[in-house]
C-alpha cells in the first residue's frame, strides 16, 4: 500500500464553493445527486475522490460526459481537460444497507431501531459521493434528503429549511449550512427517533434549540447528556470567549459505532455509550465520560470546526487541544486532583506503552498508509499535554491572548501546527521552543536528585528519549517541572517553583530555604505532572513516605503512593506495613471529605502498565503474581480496617455529587479487599448491596465482586443481573465485560461468551466487551490459546470492519518483549496473520508490528 507524507502536501487544484447533495434512500440502495461548483485555484487536474460508488453518470456545465472524458478508478474520478469554472454534477449508486465498515453512510440497528447514520471523519464522505474529500477544501453545503415515511427522523447539518411529501409513501427535508465546512464534517441522519429538547442563550444573544435523539425506550437516559451540553457552551463562553455560532444543536445517538462521538457541525452522532446515561443503568464512571464526550465534541465546534486542519497530519492540532479544553473542562466539575489522576493513568496505560513499543509515532506523524490507524493516544493524549505544558508556562491571562489570537487569525481556515505555536507565540515567544514535542516520537525520560547545604538547595535533572528507529537522533526538549520543597520535619511548605529544563541536564538552585533543627529538604518535583514524561527520581523511601502524608498538591501525593508500590513490586522496597499504615491514616483522612481520593489512593498499576518496565524476558505470570500478592498482603494488613470503613458508608438515597460518586467507589474497592482479606461477613454484604443498589455503580461494583471471587450464589447473580437488563444493550455490554475481565474466567468461558446468539459482531461495543479484557489480561492472552482466540477476532474484522481489527491489533505491539518461548509464538501467530488478512489498516499496523 502506498505511503503518504506530509512532505508531499500541495493545495488542491479546486476549490468547491458550494455543494449541492440529494440522498434519496430506497430498501436495497441509495441514489445520491450531487452538484459541486469548482473554480481553479492552482495547477492540477479536476481529481474527484470515490471509494465503493456505482457511478451512474457525469456532467459539466451541464454537459453529460462520455466515458473519454474522464478517467475512474477504485479511488478516483478524473476529469480529463476540465475547466477552470465548473459545475461538476455526478449521480452514484451506494449500498448502505451492506456496509458493515461503519464510514461513510450505513445502517445502524435493526427492525424498529434501524437507522442510517453518516461518518465522514476522516475519508468517509468519498463513500457517499466522489469529492475531494480533504480537509482543506472547506464549502457551502445543502442536503435533501428522501427516505420512506417510516423514517421520520430526517436531519442534517445547519438550518432546515424545507420539508415535504414525495408521495404517499416518501418524504424529504432540505437543510443549509451556512458555514463552510471541509467534508469531513458532513452528517446526514435517516431514522425514527424520540427527541429531547431544551434551550440555551448565548452570550451574544442567540437563541439556541438543544436536540437529543435517541430511540423511544433511550430517550430518558439523555438528561445528562442536555446539561452537559448546556455546561459546556456556558464553559467555552466564560474560559475561552467562544459562543455557539447556529441557531440549533444536534445530538443522534446510535449503538453501531467505532469509536465514542463525532463532532459534525451541528449534528453530532454520538454511540450510546457515550450519551446515554442514568443512575440505573449507568456506572459513574460512564456517566462522568458521557459529560466529557459530550463536552469534547462541542468544543470541536471551535477547536476543529471552525479552524480545521490543513491536512491529516496536523490531526492533534484539533484533537489535542480539544482534549486539553474537555479535561480542564471535567476538572471544574470535581476534583482537579482526581481529574489528574485519571487522565494520566490514561496516558500512562496507552500512550507510554504506545511510545516504548513498535507503533511508536511523534504527535504529528509525517507519513501514513492509514490516517484511520493514526487516531492515537499520542495524537490525542500525548496531544494534550503539550497543550497543557504551554498552558501552564503562560499562565491563565497569556494563554488567553494566545488562544484568543488563534480564533481571531484563523477562523474559517484549515491550518498547522505551526500556526497554532505562531498565534500562541504572541504572548510569549518561548512556545516556538515545544515544536520538538510535536516531531519527535519516544517519552523522555526525567531523572535527578537533590543535594543541599545549609540554606541552599540544589536540583539536578537530566532528560533522554530513546532514539526511535528511522527517525533523527532525539534532542533535548523543554520540560517544565514543577517543583516543591518541603521540610522533613514539620512537613512546611519552604518553596515553590516552575523548572524549565531546555537541555540535557541542569542545575536548579533554590537559595534561602530556612529547615528546622535537624530537618532536610524534601523535594517534589512533576507536581501535578506538568509534563509527559517518564520520572526516575532519586527520591529516599522515607521521603516518599513523608510526601504520602505532607504533599499539598493532590496529584503528587497520589504519585509518592504509587511510587512506594512500583518500588515494592519491583522488589526494592520491602515493607508493606508502611504502605498499609500511610492508607490507613489517609483514609482515616479522607473518607469524609474526598472519598475519591482515598479511593484512588488504593490504586496499583494494572498489568499491562507494570509490563511497559521490561523491553524484554517480560513474564506475565509472574508480574500478576507479584501485584497479587500485594493487594492480598495490604487486603491482609488492613482487614480490621476495610469493615469499619464499608460500614461507615451505607447506602443512601442517589445522588449524583463528588461526595456520593466518591464514597460509592470507596464502598467498592473495600468490598474487593474484604472478600480478599476473607472477613466472614463480606459475601452478605455484597448480596446485599447488589440487591438494594440504588444506582448501577453499586450493582455492577457488587455483581463484579461476586464474579471476581466466585461466590456461592455467582450463576444465580449472573442470570438475575441478566434478566434485568436484558432490553439495555449497554447493561448487557457490562454484563458480558465483567465477566470475561474476572481471571477466573478462563479463554474457554471468554470463547463461548463469544458463541452467544446475542454477541453481535457488528456492534463493536460488544465485541469490545471480551476482547478488550482479554487484552487486560496479559497471562491469558499471551498464550497460543489466547492469541488465537484474539486473532481469529482480527482477521474476522477484517473483512467487515478494518477500522475496529486494527484498533484492536494495536494492543499487540509490545509482543517482542516477551520471553523467547512465548516471543517466539507470538511472532509466528502475527506472521500468520498477515498472509490471511487484507485491510490497509491491518496491514499497516502488522507491518509495523512485525518490524523490531
Ligand atoms: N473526531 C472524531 C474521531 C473520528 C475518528 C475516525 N476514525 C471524534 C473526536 O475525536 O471527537
Ligand atoms: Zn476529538
Amino acid at each position: 500500500p502506498q505511503k503518504i507524507y506530509l512532505k508531499d502536501y500541495t493545495p488542491p487544484a479546486y476549490a468547491v464553493k458550494k455543494v449541492d447533495l440529494d440522498i434519496c434512500l430506497y430498501e436495497q440502495q441509495a441514489i445520491v445527486s450531487s452538484r459541486l461548483e469548482m473554480t481553479r485555484q492552482a495547477a492540477g487536474e479536476l481529481v474527484l475522490l470515490g471509494r465503493d460508488l456505482q457511478l451512474q453518470q457525469v456532467s459539466v456545465n451541464g454537459e453529460v460526459l462520455s466515458s473519454a472524458q474522464f478517467r475512474l478508478d477504485s479511488e478516483s474520478l478524473t476529469l480529463i481537460d476540465a475547466p477552470d469554472r465548473a459545475i461538476v454534477e455526478t449521480k452514484v449508486i451506494i449500498k448502505p444497507q451492506t456496509n458493515t465498515t461503519l464510514e461513510g453512510l450505513y445502517q445502524s440497528g435493526l427492525d424498529d431501531e434501524m437507522m442510517f447514520v453518516t461518518q465522514c471523519e476522516p475519508e468517509g464522505f468519498r463513500k457517499i459521493t466522489f469529492f475531494p474529500d480533504r480537509p482543506d477544501v472547506l464549502s457551502e453545503y445543502t442536503t435533501r434528503l428522501e427516505a420512506p415515511k417510516t423514517f421520520k427522523t430526517l436531519l442534517a447539518n445547519g438550518n432546515l429549511v424545507e420539508a415535504g411529501e414525495v408521495g404517499d409513501d416518501r418524504h424529504y427535508t432540505i437543510w443549509h449550512d451556512p458555514t463552510k465546512k471541509p467534508s469531513y464534517l458532513f452528517a446526514a441522519v435517516i431514522a425514527n427517533l424520540q427527541v429531547l429538547q431544551d434551550h440555551y442563550t448565548t452570550s451574544e444573544g442567540r437563541k439556541v434549540l438543544l436536540e437529543l435523539y435517541a430511540v423511544s425506550q433511550d430517550i430518558d437516559k439523555c438528561h445528562v447528556a442536555m446539561q452537559a451540553l448546556k455546561d459546556s457552551m456556558k464553559w467555552d463562553e466564560d474560559n475561552y470567549g467562544r459562543a455557539y455560532d447556529l441557531d440549533r444543536y444536534m445530538i443522534v445517538a446510535t449503538s453501531q459505532f467505532n469509536m465514542g462521538a463525532m463532532e459534525n457541525k451541528g449534528l453530532n452522532i454520538f454511540n450510546t455509550s457515550c450519551v446515554l446515561s442514568s443512575p440505573e443503568t449507568a456506572t459513574d464512571e460512564r456517566s462522568f465520560n458521557v459529560k466529557a464526550v459530550i463536552a469534547h465534541e462541542y468544543f470541536h465546534n471551535w477547536t476543529g470546526n471552525r479552524i480545521t486542519c490543513r491536512d491529516w497530519f496536523q490531526l492533534c492540532l484539533k484533537e489535542g487541544f480539544t482534549v486539553f479544553r474537555d479535561q480542564s473542562f471535567s476538572g471544574d466539575f470535581r476534583s482537579k486532583a482526581v481529574q489528574r489522576i485519571e487522565d494520566v493513568a490514561i496516558l500512562r496505560s496507552a500512550q507510554f506503552a504506545e511510545d516504548a513499543g513498535t507503533l511508536a509515532h511523534p504527535v504529528r506523524p509525517e507519513s501514513f498508509v492509514e490516517i484511520n490507524n493514526f487516531y492515537t493516544a499520542t495524537v490525542y493524549e500525548k496531544g494534550a499535554e503539550i497543550v497543557r505544558m504551554l498552558a501552564n508556562l503562560l499562565g491563565k491571562e497569556k494563554f488567553r491572548q494566545g488562544t484568543d489570537e488563534y480564533f481571531a487569525r484563523y477562523d474559517g481556515q484549515a491550518v498547522t501546527v505551526e500556526d497554532f505555536l505562531s498565534a500562541l507565540s504572541v504572548a510569549d515567544e518561548r512556545v516556538l521552543a515545544f515544536m520538538p514535542w510535536y516531531r519527535q516520537p519516544g517519552t523522555p525520560v526525567l531523572s535527578g536528585g537533590v543535594q543541599y547545604e545549609q540554606d541552599k538547595v540544589v536540583v539536578r535533572l537530566a532528560q533522554k528519549t530513546r532514539h526511535v528507529p528511522n527517525y533523527d537522533a532525539p534532542v533535548a526538549l523543554p520540560i517544565p517541572v514543577d517543583t516543591a520543597i518541603f521540610d522533613s520535619n514539620t512537613g512546611q511548605l519552604l518553596a515553590e517553583k516552575m523548572l524549565l529544563l531546555t537541555t540535557d541536564s541542569a542545575e536548579f538552585v533554590f537559595d534561602g530555604i530556612q529547615l528546622s533543627e535537624g530537618g532536610h529538604p524534601v523535594v517534589s518535583v512533576l507536581r501535578n505532572f506538568s509534563a509527559p514524561v517518564r520520572l526516575e527520581f532519586d527520591y529516599s523511601d522515607e521521603d516518599l513516605v513523608r510526601l504520602v502524608s505532607f504533599e499539598t498538591e493532590g496529584f503528587n501525593r497520589w504519585q509518592a503512593m504509587q511510587t512506594l508500590v512500583n518500588r515494592w513490586l519491583f522488589g526494592s522496597f520491602d515493607n508493606v506495613d508502611s504502605i498499609a499504615g500511610l492508607l490507613k491514616t489517609v483514609t482515616d483522612e479522607l473518607l469524609d471529605c474526598d472519598p475519591m481520593l482515598a479511593a484512588r489512593l488504593f490504586d496499583v498499576p494494572s498489568q499491562k502498565e507494570l509490563a511497559m518496565a521490561y523491553d524484554s524476558d517480560y513474564d506475565p505470570v509472574a508480574v500478576k503474581a507479584r501485584r497479587d500478592e500485594f493487594i492480598k498482603l495490604i487486603a491482609c494488613a488492613l482487614a480490621d480496617k476495610t469493615t469499619t470503613w464499608y460500614q461507615a458508608l451505607p447506602i443512601q438515597a442517589y445522588e449524583d455529587t463528588p461526595l456520593a460518586r466518591g464514597r460509592r467507589l470507596l464502598r467498592n474497592v473495600l468490598l474487593d479487599l474484604r472478600l480478599l482479606a476473607g472477613d466472614a461477613a463480606a459475601e452478605q454484604d455484597v448480596y446485599y448491596q447488589y440487591d438494594n443498589a440504588t444506582c448501577m455503580s453499586e450493582r455492577l461494583g457488587a455483581f463484579t465482586a461476586i464474579i471476581n471471587h466466585d461466590l456461592g450464589k455467582k450463576s444465580l447473580y449472573i442470570a438475575n443481573f441478566y434478566e434485568k437488563f436484558a432490553n439495555e444493550d449497554l447493561v448487557i455490554d457490562a454484563w458480558f465485560n465483567a465477566q470475561a475481565l474476572s481471571s477466573r474466567t478462563s479463554i474457554d468461558d471468554i470463547a463461548a461468551l463469544m458463541q452467544r446468539q446475542d454477541y453481535d459482531w457488528n456492534t463493536p461495543n460488544r465485541v469490545r466487551t471480551t476482547l478488550g479484557a482479554l487484552a487486560a489480561k496479559p497471562v491469558q492472552l499471551w498464550t497460543q490459546q489466547g492469541m488465537a482466540l484474539y486473532l481469529s477476532a482480527v482477521e474476522r474484522l477484517d473483512g467487515s470492519n478494518p477500522l475496529l481489527a486494527a484498533r484492536l491489533l494495536s494492543a499487540l505491539a509490545r509482543w517482542y518483549t516477551l520471553g523467547d518461548d512465548t516471543k517466539a509464538m507470538a511472532q509466528s501467530n502475527l506472521e500468520q496473520l498477515k498472509q490471511k488478512v487484507q485491510s490497509k489498516n491491518v496491514l499497516e499496523f502488522l507491518d509495523n508490528m512485525l518490524t523490531v
